[in-house]
């Protein structure tokens, strides 16, 4: 049996059982999408965004497209994970010697993750085209702003839950400035959350079909009893463009580069209206889980076709012995 290792228990985690006749490991809640189109003033379409549980509610940190065609990161609170309510105005700040930090020029893909009673976020932030932002928060009230982890260009950089070795380790995609057409998974490691190295290879498009474009991490690695959950998307280049399918994989709980098992079957696939048509059609982007470690229920937030926020649910027990039946082969 997989448990969840150092798990909380959230009582009001959304949930609903899987529907009679679905075969598939993770499936979607009924009411998707959980954000629809212009959910605040001002923000056009919220997507791709960032939940975790917090003081017995949740908090978000969500992606917003503004009418001017940027992305930035706005907060937002909700009492059941299904019903948000967004600020308008982006998260503004400071640096760490309390002066304000240069406003922000684009913000997106956002994670979240708590680290030893820190909460802290990590974003796809302009630095001469797109690298990892990352800053912390104790309070949601006062954001600390970081610096840079990398170069550009970088994308899709998730922080551990927890140090490994005494170090933060931070999966990331390098990439390019535009709709990179590669991408592999990698880890990179640091003691400080400044200075970072001990780079490895963790994941490289394998030849699957879906997935044979580029990988980028989604939500944080889950602590499980069989390894780091990783749920991640796979991308595929059709003649009309990219779709993007969500994928799982465990982890080495010791050395996370270790890919224990990949599964060879994407777990969801754009089939949804509201995954299928938007802004960019086809595209499942997971970025955050909640799990409740006494039942074993995980919720997956998602972004759909860059538009909406939707909502998948899975069991832990399930979607473990469903990865390790479908385990990727090697042509
Ligand atoms: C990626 C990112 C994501 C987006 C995806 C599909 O490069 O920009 O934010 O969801 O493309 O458009």
């Amino acid at each position: 049996m997989s448990t969840l290792v150092n798990g909380k228990s959230v009582h009001n985690i959304p949930w609903e059982d899987k529907p009679k006749g679905w075969t598939g490991p993770v499936w979607r809640f009924s009411k998707n999408p959980v954000i629809g189109r212009r959910p605040f003033p001002g923000g056009n379409r919220v997507f791709n965004s960032a939940i975790i549980p917090y003081n017995g509610r949740f908090v978000g940190v969500f992606r917003a497209d503004h009418e001017n065609g940027y992305p930035n990161l706005h907060l937002g609170f909700s009492d059941d994970g299904i019903h948000w309510d967004i600020q308008e105005n982006n998260i503004t700040f400071i640096n760490e010697d309390g002066t304000p930090a240069k406003p922000i020029v684009y913000g997106y893909d956002p994670r979240l993750v708590e680290i030893e009673s820190m909460y802290y976020i990590l974003w796809c932030n302009y630095f001469n085209g797109p690298t990892i932002g990352i800053a912390k928060t104790a309070d949601f009230k006062t954001f600390i702003q970081l610096e840079n982890a990398f170069l550009p260009f970088n994308r899709n950089g998730v922080l551990f839950p927890r140090k490994i070795h005494g170090n933060y380790v931070m999966l990331n995609r390098p990439s390019d400035n535009g709709h990179t057409p590669f991408g592999d998974i990698y880890l990179s490691q640091s003691p400080d959350l400044t200075y970072w190295g001990k780079h490895r290879l963790v994941m490289k498009t394998p030849h699957y079909w879906w997935k044979n474009t580029k990988l980028g991490a989604g939500p944080v690695p889950i602590e499980t009893t069989e390894g780091w959950l990783l749920i991640y998307h796979g991308v595929c280049t059709t003649c009309s463009g990219f779709i993007y399918s969500m994928g799982a994989a465990l982890l080495d709980l010791d050395e996370p580069w270790k890919v224990l098992v990949d599964c060879e079957n994407y777990i969801l696939t754009p089939e949804e209206p509201y995954e299928t048509t938007g802004f960019v059609p086809n595209v499942i982007f997971p970025c955050a889980t909640v799990q409740d470690a006494p039942s074993g229920r995980i919720a997956i937030f998602y972004g759909a076709a860059d538009t909406y926020c939707a909502l998948a649910f899975t069991q832990i027990d399930e979607l473990i012995a469903y990865i390790k039946a479908h385990p990727s082969k090697q042509l």
